[in-house]
């Protein structure tokens, strides 16, 4: 569980005056809504009960579920309920109520442990769920990267998530996807954790001080030309110390934790990353976020003047990494002057 560190967070008010749950809501998740905007202080049973147009022992009752559910909620006669910590492991109305917090809102599956996560999002795409939806797992045992390789998903505290799209647009429209929701999400991660040196590392991949702090992998069904349908997974190392790592891992990885000594709040964290995904995919299919791009990515890019060596297929070219350009193509000076353009491939730092 992590408790809540004083005074660190900006408090969500709770809904005002005559604010009255929407009938769409689940009241599960306008109690935990309210006890979250008070968080960590109590919220009076009746004025609940008022909200909830319910009786107080109906409340009760409401709060008795969520803690069934594996919330700590604390009671006190005088002075009402108090969401004491939130758990690890992932809850749904808690990712719920925060995903209401976030304005947003979007189907989400909710499991202990899958395969992977984009292979449930693809097997629901295929069953016809309708788009777009997240799919969560505490753990996956057969979490992937990309040309087969695995992500290490061990359960409690980190993220493995998979958001399911639609899109039915032109390939081109989608071809910088996985960079700019990488910057984005590279963007909400630094404000959100405080973490000033959280960039990104072309093509997919979240560092901290050169180590993978996150990955993505993005898998399409194209048709003509068309993206009929999209998976964006993403795995994200929060609250894993390093000691969790394989040792093959651990000279390559980090987590949020390991680069803050401090441990995250991992619904919140889902609900926005599922908040900004959303908003990064209209952004695509919109248009016109290619200068956009270029000039934030070259900001936040952990390659930036470094010599890089870079692997593509059998060929392997090294040179110095100078930004992205306008398709999303990695710039290479090579050591004969020319820049070339280099669209797929394996980097590696050359020191
Ligand atoms: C990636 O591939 O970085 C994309 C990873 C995407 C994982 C998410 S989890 C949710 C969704 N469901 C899935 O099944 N997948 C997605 P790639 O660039 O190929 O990097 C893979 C390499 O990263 C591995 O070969 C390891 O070296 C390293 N790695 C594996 N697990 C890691 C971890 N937990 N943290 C940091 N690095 C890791």
């Amino acid at each position: 569980m992590s408790k809540y560190p004083p005074g660190k967070r900006k408090s969500v008010p709770p809904a005002k005056g005559k604010a009255r749950v929407k009938k769409t809501e689940n009241p599960s998740s306008y109690v935990l809504r309210m006890l979250l905007a008070a968080s960590p202080h109590y919220v009076s049973g009746s004025i609940m009960a008022q909200k909830l147009k319910m009786s107080r022992v109906g409340v009760w009752s409401r709060v008795d579920k969520l803690r069934q559910a594996g919330l700590s909620i604390d009671a006190s006669q005088n002075r009402g309920y108090r969401l004491v910590a939130e758990p690890n492991l992932l809850n749904q109305p808690l990712l719920e109520a925060w995903l209401k917090e976030c304005r947003k809102s979007c189907k989400v599956f909710v499991h202990d442990e899958l395969d992977s996560t984009n292979s449930e999002a693809e097997r629901l795409l295929a069953n016809g769920e309708k788009a777009p939806f997240a799919v969560l797992a505490n753990t996956q045992k057969k979490g992937r990267g990309r040309l087969g390789r695995s992500w290490h998903s061990p359960k409690g505290g980190n993220l493995y998530l998979s958001m399911g799209f639609r899109p039915d647009v032109d390939l081109i429209k989608l071809r910088s996807f996985t960079l700019w929701q990488g910057l984005k999400i590279a963007m909400l991660l630094r404000s959100l954790t405080g973490i000033e040196g959280i960039s990104v590392k072309w093509p997919n991949d979240l560092v901290y001080e050169q180590k993978k702090i996150g990955g993505m992998l993005t898998e399409a069904s194209i048709d003509c030309e068309r993206v009929r349908s999209l998976v964006f997974g993403i795995g994200l190392n929060v609250n894993c110390p390093k000691s969790r790592f394989p040792a093959s891992l651990a000279k390559i990885a980090t987590s949020i934790e390991s680069a803050t000594g401090q441990t995250f709040r991992i619904h919140e964290i889902a609900a926005k990353i599922i908040k900004t995904t959303l908003d990064a995919y209209e952004d695509c299919v919109t248009g016109g976020i290619e200068s956009a791009l270029m000039e934030k990515w070259n900001e936040w890019d952990a390659l930036a003047g470094q010599k890089v060596q870079i692997s593509m297929g059998k060929e392997k070219i090294t040179g110095k990494a100078m930004g992205i350009d306008l398709s999303g193509g990695l710039r290479v000076k090579l050591r004969n002057g020319r820049v070339r353009i280099v669209q797929a491939g394996e980097v590696t730092l050359r020191r």
